[in-house]
């Protein structure tokens, strides 16, 4: 049994998922933040990535949010997302990201920019440069470079890639031992600074290992696995976590390359962060909120014309394809999609990028029912996604609802 898909209008009579970008919980999409405060109380511009992707952006903004400092947000396109904004680069002439304003004066580098935040507005529980906080600040540094030197090269000579593992782990090791240092999930005896620093970094090596390596970072390490639950429990950083399938098509082009090794594992990963099942992947580990479905429902309907005017499909025939991904997300139903919709129906499930578009769960849902809806008329793939770039994903064709 297939059901007829809905009308548009239909489908915005079954989501009422809105959140107040202003004064609700952290999200991707706000361009101002007050915590309660007045506009009159910003002294903070916050110059950041569009894709919400850059994880030395994530760094401040997770520092901003926690500490609750009103501030507004800019958007910047990435070089390999689309063209730079000519205002940006007349501000930062190398056009790199992050940037702040703080009562008007422009800092860059973000290690710079969290040392003008906490001259401003006091450390997040510990400052940056006091002894506590330095080793955590080296280690980090470390775990990054093993983690490039593993990712980022082909593997060479037999047992390189073994090698690099173990380099990997190594420091791995260090990090668990720091982290049972404390008596707590976190670095220090109480969330601090020091998570903040690990957080960007972690979250992508969790992803990219897990799929170029076969190797689970959050499940290997009891201690990196109760750091990340512990830091999930924090709405501030649920508001900017990504998820496996955004990281490892976005790091390619921004870490000049990213290689998979042989290992049998490393192919059963891939294809279960490409084609799902997305639920029970070790990118989350807080329970589904209830409003996933309506969430995702909403968002595709605030930008439809766009993403149906993007996608390869015929526009009428994609139009009537997203509609029944739709209804089956929302309903449950089977709904069949025009022959020969797989393509774009599959294009766009490999399109949805977290938390640039939606929370976590709201895009495992809507991969889902795209993937579902697709298979029902076929098998094909949408057009790859690009290595060296990710133009594919150029923000100007959002632009005027982002
Ligand atoms: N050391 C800098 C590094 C910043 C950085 O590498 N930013 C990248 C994004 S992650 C960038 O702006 N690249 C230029 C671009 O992609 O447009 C910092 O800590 O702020």
């Amino acid at each position: 049994m297939t059901t007829p898909p809905l009308s548009w209008s239909d489908l915005e009579g079954l989501t009422d998922f809105a959140i107040d970008p202003v004064n609700g919980p952290t999200n991707a999409q706000s361009r101002l933040r007050l915590f309660g405060q007045t506009e009159a109380d910003v002294r903070v511009t916050l110059y950041r990535d569009n894709h919400a992707w850059c994880p030395y952006c994530q760094k401040v903004w997770l520092w901003l949010e926690e500490k609750q400092i009103p501030y507004r947000i800019e958007k910047v396109t990435m070089f390999c997302y689309g063209q730079k904004e000519a205002w940006y680069k007349r501000k930062v002439p190398s056009g790199m990201l992050p940037a702040l304003e703080l009562d008007g004066q422009l800092v860059t580098e973000s290690d710079d920019i969290l040392m003008a935040l906490e001259q401003a507005f006091g450390p997040l529980t510990y400052s940056l440069v006091v002894p506590q906080v330095m080793p955590l600040r080296q280690l980090e540094r470390m775990l990054f470079r093993a983690w490039c030197g593993w990712l980022c090269y082909p593997p060479g000579l037999p047992g390189s890639d073994q090698r690099s593992r173990a380099q990997f782990t190594e420091v791995v090791s260090k990090v668990e031992a720091a982290l049972a240092g404390t008596p707590g999930p976190y670095f220090l005896e109480a969330f601090s600074i020091a998570d903040v620093i690990f957080t960007p970094y972690v979250e992508r090596m969790s992803a990219s290992l897990y799929y170029y390596k076969g190797y689970s970072l959050r499940e290997e390490n009891p201690q990196l696995s109760a750091w990340f639950d512990a830091m999930e429990t924090r709405p501030v950083y649920r508001g900017t976590q990504s998820d496996f399938h955004t990281h490892v098509h976005d790091l390619p082009p921004q870490m000049g390359g990213c290689y998979a090794n042989k290992a049998p594992q490393t192919a059963i990963n891939q294809h279960r962060v490409d084609n799902g099942p997305w639920l029970g992947l070790p990118d989350v580990g807080y329970p589904e909120p209830e409003t996933s479905r309506q969430e995702a429902l909403a968002r595709v309907l605030k930008h439809r014309a766009n993403i149906i005017r993007v996608n390869p499909a015929d526009d009428a025939e994609f139009d009537t394809a997203l509609r029944c991904a739709l209804t089956h997300l929302i309903s449950g139903e089977v709904c069949t999609p025009p022959a020969g919709t797989d393509v774009g129906l599959r294009y766009l499930r490999d399109r949805i990028n977290v938390p640039r578009d939606m929370s976590i769960y709201a895009a495992k849902r809507l991969r889902m029912a795209l993937e579902e809806t697709a298979a029902l008329v076929g098998d094909r793939s949408g057009p790859a996604i690009p290595t060296r770039h990710r133009r594919d994903q150029d923000p100007a064709e959002f632009a005027a609802l982002a």
